[in-house]
């Protein structure tokens, strides 16, 4: 469906794994209730509406938790428990559309655009499918409906709990103007800051402000924010298959120090990963690198990119930039590198709004690269550049 045609639900479970507890159990009906990790070092996995009053929330230590409200009731994770309930509410959005992007466990975008027609209205499907979910689990869910994604997901926020909010194509930009700046998808903790550092607050400080002021700012960031902040998103709703994700990854024979060679294992990661793109005329956003130390602590990063792309110079200077800024070097040396792309789509769904001379004249070296490997062996060409910082 065109961009400009779609309407997006989203669907996410109230206080998701705490009120699962209290419908299993009615005795914690009205009390306070925190599921999470109970040890010394856990962490809040969520907190029922009635513990958020105290203050709690997810990712809080358990510790401050149970300083907070002394009084909750403190719960374990039943992780089989709460996938039983998830397909459960998974087989009733099946019955709506297949066109069902799972974002997590409680909470999944749907393309309602085809099936919109058998319920009158947006707000008629919306409570119908609440209702479904309620008599299926006796759970409460709240629902946003938007022309794209990222109004959807604000909206159902607004809507919590249990409720529903539409918000139609023609208000996207007044529902969004008083919203804080980090309501837009992309803008992270640093981006706020930059941002509030260069005066802007609230979305509607970037509805007002002119394309130039914001590329003074923010670069080649500053369209999509501009765009974001008009409630433009043009990323469908990707079924779990459109989902998936490319990777590579090595294991080394021994541990290594040296970020020199890690950068250099790193590119070439990268261009593995950035040929099987082109290979499967796909286009990525979300660049990700997987570190394993030699004593098998493990981390992943991910960023997500301006642009779609399928360049190798694109995904290994974000890979770089990932392991340079987020990954510490210490002396437990590194056993395993990877680096993979998420956020795919197919080549050619979207005109590419940020196509210009410097990335087609990369898009040629590349495509020369793929050849040149093809015909006479992989790795018999990489590029010259390949460690030299070409961001600064
Ligand atoms: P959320 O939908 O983010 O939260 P929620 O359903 O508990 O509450 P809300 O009403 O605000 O939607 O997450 C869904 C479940 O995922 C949540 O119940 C517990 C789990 N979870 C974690 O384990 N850790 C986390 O940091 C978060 C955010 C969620
Ligand atoms: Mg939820």
């Amino acid at each position: 469906m065109e961009p400009e045609q779609r309407t997006i639900l989203h669907l996410d479970m109230d206080a998701f794994f705490a009120q699962v507890e209290m419908n299993d159990n009615p005795e914690l009906e009205g009390k306070p209730v925190i599921v999470g990790g109970l040890g010394p070092r856990g962490v809040v996995s969520t907190a029922s509406y009635e513990a958020r009053e105290y203050g709690v929330h997810s990712a809080m230590p358990m510790v401050e938790a149970r300083r907070l409200c002394p009084d909750a009731e403190f719960l374990s994770p039943r992780g089989e428990r709460y996938s039983e309930i998830a397909r459960t509410v998974r087989h009733i959005l099946q019955t709506y559309t297949p066109d069902i992007q799972p974002v997590s466990l409680d909470e999944a975008f749907l393309d309602i655009t085809g099936t919109l027609h058998k319920y009158g209205s947006p707000e008629s499907l919306g409570q119908q499918l609440r209702e479904d979910v309620r008599n299926a689990t006796n759970l409460t869910c709240s629902v946003g409906i938007g022309p794209n994604k990222m109004i959807a997901k604000l909206a159902s926020e607004q809507a919590k709990p249990d409720g529903l909010l539409h918000v139609p194509r023609e208000k996207r930009e007044s529902f969004l103007r008083p919203l804080p700046i980090d309501a837009i998808w992309g803008v992270g903790p640093r981006t706020k800051e930059r941002m509030q550092e260069a005066g802007y607050e609230t979305i509607g400080d970037l509805q007002d402000a002119s394309l130039m002021e914001l590329e003074e700012h923010f670069g080649e960031w500053a369209i999509v924010y501009k765009k974001r902040s008009r409630g433009e998103d043009r990323d469908p709703v990707k079924t779990r298959q459109q989902a998936k994700s490319i990777s590579n990854e090595t294991t080394f024979s021994e541990d290594i120090e040296d970020p020199e060679h890690l950068e250099q294992v790193l590119y070439r990661l990268a261009a593995r990963v950035g040929r099987r793109l082109r290979e499967k005329q796909l286009l990525s956003r979300t660049v990700k690198i997987k570190v394993r130390r030699g004593d098998f602590t493990t981390l992943t990063r991910r960023r997500t990119l301006p642009e779609h792309t399928d360049l190798t110079e694109n995904i290994w200077q974000r890979a770089r930039d990932l392991f340079r800024q987020q990954i510490e070097l210490d002396d437990r040396g590194i056993r395993l590198l990877g680096v993979g792309v998420a956020n795919l789509q197919e080549k050619g769904v979207q005109p590419d709004l940020f196509e210009d001379e410097e990335q087609s004249r990369r898009s040629d070296v590349n495509q020369l690269m793929d050849e040149i490997n093809e015909e006479y062996g992989q790795g018999t060409i990489t590029r010259g550049v390949q460690l030299r910082d070409s961001s600064s």
